[in-house]
């Protein structure tokens, strides 16, 4: 309560997920949730995260959220009573407005603009499917926004749910230590800054095309020992020379992306590459 006379408290994100199946969300370590950045986020305030069972919203006596489907064919679907009782139950827990997320194949493909608009968000509410989906009809009345992570089938929501999370989490403000960096992931923007944030000498870079708006992929990375039976590292690592790494590190991220994933330079203004361009599997650029 006396939180408005703190200058500098941020209330947590609220994040609720509806699912049949809770336990996969409990904090405790080894869950995924308890662990690395989700669990650094969640014990340091950042994140509020909870998970609650749409079976305890159900109606009848045998606690049933899903039956079968209109018309026949294999498999089961998730009723409308439980689950849109589960959503405004919880929505009216905090007085924040929600932003609805269902996790389903049919959605629109995650990418990082997505995870960084819903980070952006106080709260969200995430529904979990299982079984064959979950009945239109409360879809279309909650009126959520639809995502996928990707075209292969999982079993559940749940997985795609705690992707969304662990994603939406190393975003937000004060989560990530001076271990990590956010800025030089792959998929950030190319920037012509070190990993310690410096400013690269420019001439350093001097030839290095990196087209506006791309994303790079990360270079590799070596740690000790210097020598791991029988192979060497790169020898401009331990030159001394932090212009030259950088320009090595650039030069890596560049060709990774041209070898690997092209589709990715193929979205700012083109390289030279851009006659044989490779059909993307989906979309991951953005804006440019
Ligand atoms: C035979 C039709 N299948 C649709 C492709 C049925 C079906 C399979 C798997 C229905 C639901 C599921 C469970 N998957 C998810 O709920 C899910 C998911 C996924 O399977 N892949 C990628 N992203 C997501 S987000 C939710």
């Amino acid at each position: 309560m006396l939180y408005g006379l703190l200058p500098h408290y941020h209330p947590p994100m609220r994040i609720d997920v509806l699912t049949t199946f809770p336990e996969m969300f409990y904090p405790t370590p080894p869950g995924a949730m308890g662990v690395s950045i989700p669990g650094r986020a969640q014990k340091a305030g950042i994140l509020e995260l909870h998970a609650t069972n749409i079976r305890d919203y159900t109606n009848d006596k045998y606690n049933k959220t899903d039956d079968r489907p209109y018309g026949g064919g294999p498999g089961m679907v998730m009723m409308c009573q439980p689950v849109w009782d589960a959503v405004t139950a919880v929505e009216a827990q905090d007085s924040r407005p929600a932003t609805r997320v269902y996790l389903s194949p049919q959605g629109t493909p995650l990418t990082q603009d997505l995870v960084e608009s819903l980070a952006s968000k106080p709260r969200l509410v995430m529904i979990a499917g299982h079984y064959e989906g979950i009945d239109e009809r409360v879809i279309e009345r909650l009126d959520p926004i639809e995502i996928s992570i990707g075209d292969y089938i999982l079993s559940g929501g749940e997985l795609a749910a705690m992707v969304l999370i662990d994603a939406i989490t190393r975003t937000l403000p004060g989560v990530l230590g001076h271990g990590d960096s956010a800025l030089e992931d792959s998929f950030s923007h190319a920037n012509t800054t070190n990993p310690d944030g410096s400013v690269i000498n420019p001439k350093a870079l001097k030839g290095l095309e990196i087209p506006a708006g791309a994303k790079l992929l990360d270079c590799p990375h070596y740690t000790r020992p210097q020598v791991w039976d029988g192979m060497e590292i790169p020898p401009v690592l331990t030159s001394g020379d932090h212009n030259a790494v950088a320009r090595w590190r650039l030069e890596q991220r560049l060709k990774r992306t041209q070898d690997r994933r092209p589709d990715l330079l193929e979205s700012g203004l083109s390289g030279p590459e851009s006659a044989d361009s490779v059909d993307s599997p989906g979309e991951i650029c953005d804006d440019a």
